[in-house]
């Protein structure tokens, strides 16, 4: 994997979105993602064959732009769709379970200190979500937000892993996160939020 796959990481659900997500995800593929994580989740979020739908859509849009897709927590989606990757929680059973059915594919795991990072490496991560970095309003069972700081510490340890920061970046403080350690950003409202993809993943990408 490489890490520059990281660098403008979106992530999505149809919930997340104020007007239609394939659209979102278009403007965000043409303006400059570099990753895209397909996250159906929470309150409102499609099931069964339209959930699948939807994320056979957002793959092929990713395809035509050549930008990795990447599934939030469904194994078995994951393996059905031959996506790029999955992204999952700190659930061995997940990645153990991922890495041998699907071969060179991408696995992405959540962590949240240098102890859960261990463990994703150990387990067989290929990159680390370290979150959330800031309040976010996104995810309502996200942990209390740890700021730059805990960043640092983290990528003073891990040199060269590859590490994507997430909650509540924006614009604004993409740098200050870049700086900190991570290599890149992961965001959902910035991005679903915005009046002007273009513009927002313009500055964000500025900030690389
Ligand atoms: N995971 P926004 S925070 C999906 O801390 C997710 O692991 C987090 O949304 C973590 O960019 C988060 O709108 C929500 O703040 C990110």
């Amino acid at each position: 994997m490489k890490r520059e796959m990281l660098e403008i990481y979106f992530v999505m659900g149809s919930n997340n979105c104020k007007k239609d997500p394939l659209l979102v995800l278009r403007e965000a593929l043409e303006a400059g993602i570099t990753c895209f994580q397909f996250r159906e989740k929470g309150e409102g979020a499609l099931t069964g064959q339209a959930y699948e739908k939807f994320a056979s859509d957002c793959q092929q849009l990713c395809a035509a732009y050549q930008v990795p897709f990447i599934i939030n927590d469904d194994v078995n989606l994951a393996l059905k769709l031959n996506a790029d990757g999955i992204h999952v929680g700190q659930n061995d059973l997940a990645i153990s379970t991922f890495r041998e059915q699907a071969k060179g594919k991408i696995i992405g795991v959540s962590v949240h200190n240098v102890h859960d990072m261990r463990e994703a490496i150990a387990d067989g991560a290929d990159y680390v979500g370290i979150g959330p970095i800031y309040t976010t309003q996104t995810k309502k069972d996200a942990q209390p937000p740890t700021g730059v700081t805990a960043l640092k510490t983290i990528r003073k340890q891990f040199n060269t892993f590859p590490i994507v920061a997430i909650g509540g970046i924006t614009e604004a403080n993409a740098n200050k996160v870049r700086s900190a350690g991570a290599d890149g950003v992961a965001l959902i409202s910035a991005i679903c939020h915005s009046t002007q993809i273009k513009t927002t993943v313009e500055n964000l990408r500025r900030t690389v």
